[in-house]
């Protein structure tokens, strides 16, 4: 029996979002969502004069519920003062992530003094004080930092110079457990580690791949995009082992003929096995190249390496490359096919891709595809990370990473008058495992939820508990704060974009550099600008000499500094006076050069990966009401599942395992066992689950991709007992 999944957008979302504009006052949450502030949920950027409701192209009104969800919650009340004295430690540890959500905006410092039961309030000065001595009483070696990617540009950009200033290179941000892999393999393919293209490119091209990715609730700005593609007689091919149905069909708000009736999105829709994607790209490659169609004039003339891909294409057998991948031959030669007719085709995917152990080799095989046919380096074709937080793209640009270019680091030395530190930067995982090795004495978190977000949670636990001191500045509470603690705690309170004194600026997933105007705190609190805390500290530690910190309490001086260092964003240095938002110069190709050593792309084998046999594999994923580690919603009402403990899984599985739909099972992973789960029947490849991430990371152990160190949260092996 299939559950009755509902088609995505349409007026659901549009009820949810006036029912959601209620809670605080519509008048109140209009003001927000029309100020001029990038919006903060996903990266495809939305901002400028109105807000989060006009995209890149100006196209007005584009509402989307996700952006409103997390501006209410912004919004919603703040903290009891006297909260942390009725709920000591323990009871800290039973919160849910929603219920840690729900407890509102905190709007004082707290502490957690080793071997206390308690958080205490404490005022910011001695809160400072304390930060500023762990880390002067620290090797620089063994102190961390790490991003998300909610923080913006400046902040990013004064914490990670306060870093390396201050002696280390233990810089990292989520990207690593994100998409690390399309940074590096489009970095290896065309010199470049972002998209190739603009927003605009979407309206010329006639053809879009969407591989693993959920655009229907995790881009939802996106779908306009993709309707009007259909409705210009384009195609577009999903690959996903899970049938999405807001990529069946989609009811955009802004379009009255689509709410109504709804859009078709999906033309072709494939469902590969997870982690089989290789096998399905390597054999579209083989079709083309039986049917004698690859276009062999564009790769002779500007790429690389060609003659390697497509003999690993011609001597892997169809036998292999069906198995693999789990679609059949008739779906590939169709695929394939479309994809030789089309003028223009864009390739956009995001976790389903880089999630895995294969992750770096996932993204390498779409960039083969794309030089295979000639789809990159020109106007309406080319490959697109759907990229995740809404400034992650930005914190990686102003170089918030463990290692920075060597012109980059060169220029920061010049700017700041000191030499840059030489230890190796640890990424994210590494540094969790060294933390469980007794090697960080400070952690320092600008922003997310990096306990909640690793895989194998016991690991994380304990490995994170190891630390000595450990701060966080964050907007709201998450249960890393607690599980993720340090023996020693911080957490202070910061100002989200829309509240700060000063604009600040965000780069989109488009290489676009929006600019938001800041605003008035949505709470009453003591909560302070992230680039204040930063310079309040780094000078506590530094002094004033050879860098002024206070100074650069000033975007106008950061941004002037982003403007001498990081390649290709002269023009942040003007937009106070200009207003200009603009693109990042050097990303985006409309010809065929490309910023290698030889300006040729470069195309690259990619192994076929291999699995356990005996195993399911599990996809880890967001349901419709969460972002990220933050739950807004328990159940999702997309795919059928009425809460956080499901597993959804294909009713042909169920049935070798003698279960059935609602029944409760206990699923058994590598690194630890969850109970009472229930089983949802969904329309999931068999061999494939899948359950909702941060709750199922009990159960993932942590493989990564020794490219891009992300691990493989969609396609751990897990087993069923009943
Ligand atoms: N509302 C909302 N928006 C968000 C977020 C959020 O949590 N909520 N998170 C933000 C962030 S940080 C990110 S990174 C993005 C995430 O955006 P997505 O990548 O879209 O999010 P996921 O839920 O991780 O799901 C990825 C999709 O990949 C499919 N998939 C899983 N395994 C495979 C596989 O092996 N092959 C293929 N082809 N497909 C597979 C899954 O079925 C799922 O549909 O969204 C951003 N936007
Ligand atoms: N199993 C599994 N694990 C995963 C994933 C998966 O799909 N499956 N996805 C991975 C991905 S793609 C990502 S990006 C990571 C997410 O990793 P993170 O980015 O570390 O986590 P988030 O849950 O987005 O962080 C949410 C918290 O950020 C804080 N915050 C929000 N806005 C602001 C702000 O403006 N400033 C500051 N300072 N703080 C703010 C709030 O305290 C909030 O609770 O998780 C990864 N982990
Ligand atoms: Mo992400």
């Amino acid at each position: 029996m299939h559950r009755k999944t509902r088609f995505g957008g349409g007026f659901p979302a549009i009820f949810y979002t006036i029912s959601k504009a209620l809670e605080v006052g519509p008048w109140r949450v209009w003001k927000k969502m029309t100020s001029r502030n990038a919006c903060k949920t996903c990266a495809v950027g939305m901002g400028g004069q109105l807000g989060g409701m006009v995209n890149e192209a100006g196209h007005f009104p584009e509402v989307c519920k996700k952006s409103l969800q997390a501006q209410v919650a912004d919004m919603k009340g703040a903290i009891p003062s006297d909260f942390f004295e009725r709920n000591d430690l323990d009871a800290l540890l039973q919160l849910t992530p929603k219920q840690a959500e729900d407890c509102g905006r905190l709007g004082y410092p707290v502490i957690l003094e080793p071997g206390a039961t308690h958080f205490k309030p404490i005022y910011w000065d001695s809160a400072l004080e304390i930060v500023a001595h762990a880390l002067k009483s620290s090797i620089p070696n063994n102190v961390a930092f790490y991003s998300s990617g909610r923080s913006s540009n400046e902040a990013g950009f004064l914490l990670q110079s306060f870093a390396r200033v201050y002696g280390t290179n233990h810089v990292m941000n989520c990207s690593f457990y994100c998409h690390q892999a399309s940074g590096v393999a489009l970095k290896m393919a065309f010199g470049s580690g972002t998209a190739t293209i603009t927003l605009d490119d979407l309206d010329d091209c006639d053809l879009v791949f969407l591989l693993g990715t959920n655009p229907a609730s995790n881009h939802p700005r996106m779908m306009t995009k993709l309707a009007n593609v259909r409705a210009r007689g384009g195609k577009i091919v999903v690959v996903n082992p899970l049938r999405e149905s807001g990529l069946e069909k989609f009811h955009v708000p802004s379009q009255v003929k689509s709410l109504f009736f709804g859009t078709e999105i999906a033309s072709h829709y494939i469902q590969p096995l997870a982690g089989g994607d290789v096998h399905f790209l390597v054999g579209l490659l083989k079709a083309m190249f039986e049917a004698g169609t690859m276009n062999q004039s564009f790769m002779t003339n500007y790429a690389d390496g060609a003659e390697q891909v497509i003999a690993q294409a011609k001597q892997t057998s169809w036998d292999e490359l069906i198995l693999g991948s789990g679609v059949s031959k008739q779906e590939i030669d169709e695929i394939a096919e479309l994809l030789v007719k089309s003028k223009a085709t864009i390739f956009a995917w995001a976790m389903g891709l880089t999630h895995h152990a294969s992750g770096v080799d996932n993204v390498l095989a779409v960039c083969n595809l794309a030089i295979a046919t000639g789809n990159v380096g020109r106007a309406g074709a080319g490959l697109l990370p759907l990229r995740g937080h809404s400034n992650v793209q930005g914190i990686g640009s102003i170089g918030f990473t463990p290692s920075l270019q060597e012109g980059v680091k060169r220029a920061l030395e010049k700017a700041y008058g000191k030499a840059m530190p030489i230890n190796e930067g640890l990424d994210t995982y590494a540094m969790i495992d060294a933390a469980g090795r007794g090697e960080i004495s400070t952690l320092f978190a600008l922003g997310g939820n990096l306990w909640g977000s690793n895989p194998n949670l016991n690991w994380a636990t304990k490995s994170m508990q190891n630390i000595g001191t450990t701060v966080y500045l964050s907007t709201k509470l998450n249960p890393g704060h607690f599980h993720g603690r340090g023996q020693r705690t911080l957490i202070l309170p910061v100002l989200a974009r829309d509240e700060e004194p000063q604009s600040t600026t965000q780069e989109s997933m488009f290489n676009f550099v929006r600019l938001s105007d800041g605003g008035e705190a949505n709470v009453p609190g003591q909560m302070r600008a992230e680039s204040d805390v930063i310079c309040d500290i780094a000078t506590r530690v530094l002094g004033d000499s050879p860098v002024d910190w206070s100074r650069l309490k000033d975007h106008h001086e950061v941004r002037k500094l982003i403007a001498e260092v990081i390649p290709g964003w002269k023009e942040i240095a003007e937009i106070d006076s200009t207003k200009r938002e603009f693109t990042v110069t050097g990303r985006v190709f409309h010809s065929p050069e490309f910023p290698t050593a030889n300006k040729r792309a470069l195309m690259h084998k990619t192994p076929l990966p291999k699995f356990d046999s005996d195993a399911l594999r599990l996809i880890t994923l967001r349901s419709e009401g969460q972002f990220n580690t933050v739950v807004y919603e328990e159940n999702d009402f997309y795919r059928g599942m009425p809460h956080r403990f499901c597993i959804l899984m294909a009713e042909e599985d169920a049935n070798k395992l003698n279960v059935q739909d609602g029944q409760r099972v206990t699923v058994r992973g590598e690194a630890g066992t969850m109970e009472n789960i229930e089983v949802i029947f969904g329309q999931i490849k068999p061999g494939v689950v899948a359950m909702f991430y941060p709750e199922a990371n009990v159960l993932i152990d942590g493989r990564v991709d020794p490219r891009s160190k992300t691990p493989s949260f969609k396609s751990a092996p897990v087993w069923i007992e009943r």
